[in-house]
């Protein structure tokens, strides 16, 4: 591979519904864009996963964009590497950052998937043609306004159902999603608003049956997780304090989770998500794939991930139509009566891009390319 240009786009787009989780609220969304262009011409997408302030994770837009520009896009335009899996180490010498770099790991998958002609999944090393999907809803002005969401979402056929807790909105509101819907699966999701000292609200909760809590406590944290999770009979899900493999493998052997949320831009691409894949499959500890409120283009490379053999529970990676009014990819993703969606079987991400569509979002764009003169200025 041997990648000449990166271009990069903000673009900006609303939500249908705002989408509120403990740490606030989005109604717009900013989102950054990497088109990598290989010297055979090639070319792949990827999507930033920050959001539009540091609030779930340190990273967001502007400190995404910069990090790219500055630094790296120039690591890795120009340089040969033998495949997608090296792109990350390119940009080794950046510390932290996932999300920035994942947005240019993850197109080098695509268009790496896109020159051997294989579709996006199958060239991962996935083997489920069809991956089951659940959906996030977020904290609403009211109960009511909440199981009118739930109801209607179940009816579309999705298979499970997390709610966005927060102190305030946690027992009363999962007491009367469960009375209201006694056999649904059914989780939580805290997004870090409690500390240990909740425990006993967390043995309460146990009472509903939950298939897990995901992230309680702090976005850091494995010790205490590890504590909370001896208290509760409920099953912890981990998804801020999980970067890595590395962070999987600790987080197992420390007992603070028995399942994982798996996010690209959070662990840094592709490679990295496989990683934490095989060290969960080994362990025993399921999978699945978290969302990011993504476009089309971050919301295909979700679905390509999630087909590997680990990702064995419904995931946050749901229809284009609960986001936007109108995607920038074609066809936008949708999903089956069953609450599935099908992995496209075209090349790459699978899904072509509405170029006509994302110009008209964009409100700024860069073209990254290779040094030329020994005085170091741009060609
Ligand atoms: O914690 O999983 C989360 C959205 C933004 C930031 C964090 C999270 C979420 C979601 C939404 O839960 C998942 C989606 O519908 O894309
Ligand atoms: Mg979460």
């Amino acid at each position: 591979m041997h990648i000449e240009e990166i271009e990069l786009r903000e673009i900006r787009q609303p939500l249908i519904h705002f989408f509120e989780t403990s740490f606030g609220r989005t109604t717009d969304r900013r989102i950054v864009l990497a088109r990598v262009i290989d010297k055979d011409g090639t070319e792949g997408w990827g999507e930033c996963t920050a959001g539009e302030g540091p609030f779930y994770s340190d990273e967001w837009a502007e400190s995404s964009w910069a990090t790219l520009r500055e630094f790296l896009a120039p690591m890795v335009v120009g340089k040969e590497f033998a495949s997608a899996a090296q792109a990350f180490s390119l940009m080794k010498p950046v510390r932290g950052h996932r999300m920035a770099k994942a947005t240019i790991e993850t197109a080098c998958w695509d268009l790496e998937a896109k020159q051997a002609r294989m579709p996006l999944w199958r060239h991962l090393g996935g083997v489920q043609a069809e991956i089951p999907c659940g959906v996030s809803i977020g904290i609403q002005n009211t109960p009511e306004a909440l199981l009118e969401k739930v109801e209607r979402e179940l009816k579309a056929g999705y298979q499970r159902i997390k709610i966005k807790i927060k102190p305030g909105w946690d027992l009363n509101i999962i007491e009367r999603v469960r009375r209201n819907f006694p056999d649904v699966r059914l989780m939580g999701d805290a997004n870090s608003a409690y500390t240990l000292a909740d425990a006993a609200l967390f043995q309460e909760l146990d009472q509903f049956n939950l298939m897990m809590l995901e992230q309680p406590l702090s976005h850091n944290d494995i010790f205490d997780h590890a504590e909370l999770q001896k208290q509760i009979k409920t099953p912890v899900c981990l998804d801020e304090s999980i970067h890595s493999s590395e962070d999987a493998r600790h987080a197992i052997g420390l007992g603070s989770c028995r399942i994982i949320n798996v996010k690209l831009g959070r662990v840094g691409g592709h490679a990295e998500a496989k990683r934490v894949e095989k060290v969960c499959r080994e362990n025993n500890i399921p999978v699945w794939c978290g969302g990011m409120l993504e476009s089309g283009v971050g919301r295909a490379h979700n679905i390509a991930m999630a087909t590997l053999a680990g990702f064995t529970l419904p995931g946050d990676v749901s229809a284009s139509s609960r986001y936007w009014a109108e995607d920038i990819t074609e066809p936008p993703v949708t999903v089956t009566a069953r609450g599935t969606i099908l992995a496209p079987e075209k090349p790459g991400l699978g899904f072509d891009l509405n170029l006509a569509r994302i110009d008209s979002l964009t409100v700024r764009n860069e073209r990254v390319v290779r040094k030329t003169s020994a005085s170091g200025q741009r060609s």
